[in-house]
């Protein structure tokens, strides 16, 4: 028996909506608690529940038992609820982490949980396994960054957790303590490459007012350029994927860094096209977009969110509608394709705040766009602003806080129309200069969903 199973509560297969986008990665956190552990001397396994199942993953706890530690977030409540309550049936210890149980550690404390971490978790894991093991889940005072209920049942936080000094001290993520091929296959299967995941920082200081900071707060570590680089290269000799996705927060934020960084995977001949995500404030620089453009960067995604300079505003965004048209522009003339993130119904929006965004989208035209319905995530400056008035859609253990409707606000269907009017009004930009006809179809499309969305739209008929 490992002194550590390790595992998560998502699976794929119950993931209808992630099935039909099919662009699966490994969980990095777990791997990366894994590879520290292991350094450290203990025994761990991890249970990648993605391609798996329910039953698999308790037939695993049916044989035999110890501290089992989950990944939470968001999206996996209810499952990692079913996990936790099996476990513990099973005479399992339970650990979570992540940024969930992070919101909610009393929560998830009384649903079955014996300890929380909360933050980054390697150097807690490492001192709590040892003090499990002697002291026992109720007698863990003292230790920094952990929840747990003491023997009387109430719930005691430890101090706060100081964050590992340098990133180049933690080794790399476990990738071989789970199996890669099913991850490739599916990409090379459905998009004819295969991809792979890496993170080159952790947290940032930024403070939109909707974004989780539960796990590295608002600081910012950033690897040394070599030690990715190394990280890189060992990649292409393992798993030969053809091409990476770096999942950091904002991977331009430090324009040197960059640089550097470009420089150490050139001295290597590394050249891998890859996917990311930024913030248009970081992209504005040429050098920065030739950079990325010459390491191979094929798509940068966005956080736009609106065309609303107010609402930008409002949710401290840092960012100006004309820095993203900016961006836009110029990735897509150094041949780098956008993605942008939209968000429908943050606290205050209008009717006009709509329109600025159908006219934003229009003129910066993307190559793609997701618009995603504003959620307040507990925890976020954007909770604490509407928290007098979020109700719950389903019981808290049924659901996450995706489902929370913020009253007042008007109604998804509402926003569903005026997705219908962006979807259109963003075509017949598109159409103008290939197909009048077409394009005319669409703006009259649009401009019925428009009048559709004002009819709907609880501010604009009062
Ligand atoms: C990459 C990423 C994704 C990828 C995930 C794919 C993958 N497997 O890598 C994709 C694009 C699919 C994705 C989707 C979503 N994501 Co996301 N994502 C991230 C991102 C940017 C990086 C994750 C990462 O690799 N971090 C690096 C590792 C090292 O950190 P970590 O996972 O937190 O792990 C550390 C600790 O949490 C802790 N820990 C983790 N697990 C465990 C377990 C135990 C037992 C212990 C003790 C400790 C522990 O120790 C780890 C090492 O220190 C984070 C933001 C961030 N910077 O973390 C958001 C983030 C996790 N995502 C978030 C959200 C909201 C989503 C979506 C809901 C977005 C949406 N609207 O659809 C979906 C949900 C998907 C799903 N089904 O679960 C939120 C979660 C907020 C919350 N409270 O839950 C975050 C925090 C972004 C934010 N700032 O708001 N995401
Ligand atoms: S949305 Fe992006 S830039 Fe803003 S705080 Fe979150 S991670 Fe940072």
């Amino acid at each position: 028996m490992p002194d550590l199973l390790l595992s998560h509560g998502y699976f794929l297969a119950e993931d209808e909506k992630e099935r039909a986008v099919m662009k699966p990665y490994p969980p990095l956190g777990l791997l990366s608690l894994s590879g520290y552990l292991k350094r450290e001397g203990f025994s761990v396994e991890v249970f990648d529940s993605t391609f798996s199942t329910r039953e698999d993953l308790l037939s695993r706890l049916d044989a035999g038992r110890g501290v089992l530690g989950l990944y939470t977030n968001l999206m996996t409540r209810p499952p990692v609820l079913a996990i936790t309550a099996a476990a513990k049936a099973r005479g399992w210890t339970v650990v979570l982490g992540g940024p969930e149980s992070a919101n909610y550690p009393a929560e998830y404390l009384s649903a079955g949980a014996d300890v929380v971490v909360v933050g980054e978790g390697e150097v807690t894991m490492g001192e709590l396994l040892p003090e499990l093991a002697s002291r026992g889940p109720h007698r863990l005072h003292g230790l920094a960054g952990v929840v747990f209920r003491d023997e009387e049942g109430t719930v005691v936080a430890g101090p706060p957790r100081a964050q590992v000094p340098s990133l180049d001290l933690l080794p790399w993520p476990d990738r071989e303590a789970i199996d890669h091929e099913p991850y490739l296959r599916i990409w090379r299967e459905r998009h004819g490459e295969g991809s792979i995941n890496l993170i080159t920082a952790r947290g940032c200081a930024y403070k939109c007012d909707w974004c989780s900071h539960a796990v590295f707060g608002f600081s910012h570590r950033r690897r040394s350029p070599a030690n990715v680089a190394e990280e890189v290269a060992w990649i292409r000799d393992r798993y030969r994927p053809e091409q990476l996705w770096y999942a950091d927060d904002v991977f331009t934020i430090s324009h040197r860094w960059l640089f550097e960084y470009a420089a150490e995977l050139e001295k290597r001949s590394l050249r891998f096209p890859f996917e990311t995500i930024s913030r248009a404030d970081r992209m504005a620089s040429d050098d920065v977009l030739a950079t990325l453009a010459r390491l191979g960067c094929r798509r940068i995604w966005i956080g736009s969110e609106s065309g609303s300079q107010r609402l930008l505003d409002s949710m401290r965004r840092g960012v100006t509608v004309e820095q993203v048209q900016w961006a836009t522009r110029a990735a897509r003339r150094h041949g780098i394709e956008v993605g942008m993130f939209l968000m429908w119904g943050y606290d205050g929006e209008t009717a006009d705040d709509v329109a600025a965004t159908v006219e934003h989208v229009r003129e910066a035209l993307p190559d793609v766009f997701f618009t995603t319905l504003a959620y307040p995530i507990k925890g976020t400056g954007y909770f604490e602003k509407v928290k007098e008035r979020v109700t719950l859609t389903r019981p808290w253990e049924e659901g996450g806080d995706r489902d929370h409707e913020v009253q007042g606000r008007a109604g998804r269907e509402t926003y569903r129309i005026a997705d219908r009017w962006l979807r259109a009004a963003v075509e017949a930009r598109r159409l103008e200069a290939k197909s009048p006809g077409e394009a005319r179809e669409k703006a009259v499309e649009a401009e019925s969903a428009r009048l559709a969305f004002l009819a709907a739209f609880p501010e604009a008929t009062a």
